[in-house]
């Protein structure tokens, strides 16, 4: 029942592992820094049984979250599938229950379930901690609550009944000055809607706000950013339709033809208040971060050119096209005097990026001097003939520090046969951006393993201060998170 053979991923070193797993006391190479106390919590998918169709996304994955928690010098490591309802259910039936990427169409007739997305999410895409709580998210459901220590699955978390919308998307933003969280649901009120609701959770994790709109047209909102005065809504290209998912597709295509869009609300305001910027034919995955100066509002974010996802394939029948699949370091200003709809666009750094950024919390909302995240440094070496089987043709082997006031990058490059995962930002001392230490995980393809790199924020081209090694491969990483110890109830 569990063939994985004939699946994209289904040997090498992408290849699912299937087990979970708890190491006290792992090896490290270097010397962690006694200061850094909380855990690095990452969240991806793993596949328990395989797709039921070739089509499907690997996005569909089940959620499958692992931890490594650091104190007095020493990191603990854990990982664990994420229970979710269809979890449950394929495991027991001890088969593939569920179809494509949000085609609830392409279930296995014996699913009985009503269609509300909670009930085939996957909560595969990140992990976010608030008001003393942990949460998986994935954008078709609702947050699933995790406990920091075991991992465990304590179910959904709907914030006492106020959360209206039966979707969570996964990239909510926390305010640093008011210890609010902003966050929405789009498809809101059911498959294939055009409503986005909008909410503003105070400090206590209570709902104070609810905003409802209507999206230009039925687009995955993936991400979003906040200044300390507004909400910024991206979307752009992907589509879907009643007939699609009848025709058994993933819930996404690509139309080439379709604007892109920002919105940008008032954090206090109303519907009426939303005004819909638009652009041309844009990819609009992830943000770094914005913030409002005067009556403009800047957004950083390393949007790509085109259709990111191949198996998000154009409606039109073209071929998926890899050479428009490039993100840069954007910066988008959107003037909110002018009488156009249009925004500027300027390109910071000439390198492609990965789409996976980051700044120090800290910052979030105002206007921040670094942008993180990783790309491929071509002048340096790639062995790909000591790489085991499931190795890439090029590697994102670099991770990197821009700084937007200079235009200067400073990178670290983390080795000849690995490719970095999204990386995340360890705060530290009295609050001056930048202060920090960098942690993210690298594939090790001659070893067929996973190592977690930590180093200085401060000091990317110094290379790093220390190697977390595990013994073996973990699962590709959508998104992580670094929780402090003051902020979950750790053991
Ligand atoms: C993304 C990830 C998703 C998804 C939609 O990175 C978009 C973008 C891991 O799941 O469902
Ligand atoms: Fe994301």
């Amino acid at each position: 029942m569990a063939d994985f053979s004939k699946t994209a991923t289904g040997r090498g070193y992408n290849a699912p592992m299937r087990f979970e797993a708890d190491i006290d006391d792992c090896e490290v190479v270097g010397k962690l820094p006694s200061d850094l106390d909380g855990a690095f919590f990452r969240v991806g998918g793993e596949w328990y049984y395989p797709p039921l169709s070739p089509d499907d996304a690997p996005l569909n994955s089940d959620g499958f979250i692992s931890s490594f928690r650091f104190k007095s010098g020493k990191v603990d490591f854990h990982n664990r599938w994420i229970h979710t309802h269809r979890f449950e259910e394929q495991r027991k039936a001890r088969r593939q229950l569920y179809g494509n990427y949000r085609n609830p169409y392409t279930d296995d007739p014996s699913v009985r379930d009503p269609l509300h997305p909670n009930l085939r999410t996957v909560s595969n895409t990140a992990p976010v901690v608030h008001a003393g709580k942990l949460f998986s998210l994935k954008e078709d459901g609702l947050p699933y609550q995790i406990d920091p220590n075991t991992l465990a699955t304590k179910g959904t978390w709907d914030f006492q009944g106020k959360w209206k919308s039966q979707t969570f998307a996964a990239h909510p933003k926390i305010d640093p000055l008011t210890g609010e969280m902003i966050a929405l649901g789009y498809e809101a009120t059911g498959l294939l809607s055009d409503d986005v609701f909008i909410y503003t959770i105070d400090k206590s994790g209570s709902v104070k706000r609810e905003v409802r709109i209507k999206q230009p047209y039925v687009s995955l909102i993936h991400d979003m950013a906040i200044t300390h005065k507004h909400i910024i809504l991206p979307f752009g290209g992907y589509v879907t339709s009643k007939e699609r998912l009848a025709e058994g597709k993933v819930h996404w295509g690509w139309d080439q033809t379709k604007p892109s869009y920002i919105g940008v609300l008032p954090r206090d305001g109303d519907a009426k208040d939303l005004r819909w910027f638009k652009g041309p034919e844009r990819c609009m995955m992830h943000v770094f971060n914005a913030h409002t100066e005067g009556n403009k509002v800047i957004l950083y974010a390393p949007f790509y050119d085109s259709n990111f996802f191949p198996f998000f394939p154009p409606i039109d029948g073209s071929p998926w096209n890899p050479a428009k699949a490039r993100a840069f370091i954007r910066k988008i200003t959107l003037d909110l005097d002018s009488k156009s709809d249009g925004w500027q666009e300027e390109i910071l750094w000439p390198t492609q990026v990965v789409d996976l950024g980051k700044v120090d919390p800290r910052v979030v909302s105002l206007q921040s001097r670094y942008l993180y995240t990783s790309y491929s440094d071509a002048s340096k070496p790639y062995d790909r003939d000591a790489s085991g089987p499931g190795a890439p043709a090029r590697t994102n082997n670099s991770y990197m520090r821009f700084d937007i006031a200079t235009g200067k990058v400073e990178s670290l490059f983390a080795g000849p046969t690995h490719n970095l995962q999204e990386l995340s930002f360890v705060p530290r001392g009295r609050g001056e951006e930048g202060v920090g230490y960098i942690v993210g995980v690298a594939a090790n393809y001659a070893e067929m393993r996973s190592e977690l790199i930590v180093a200085d924020a401060q000091r990317l081209g110094e290379g790093e201060i220390a190697r977390v090694i595990l013994p073996f491969r973990l699962n590709s990483q959508v998104h992580g998170v670094w929780a402090d110890a003051k902020e979950l109830p750790f053991k």
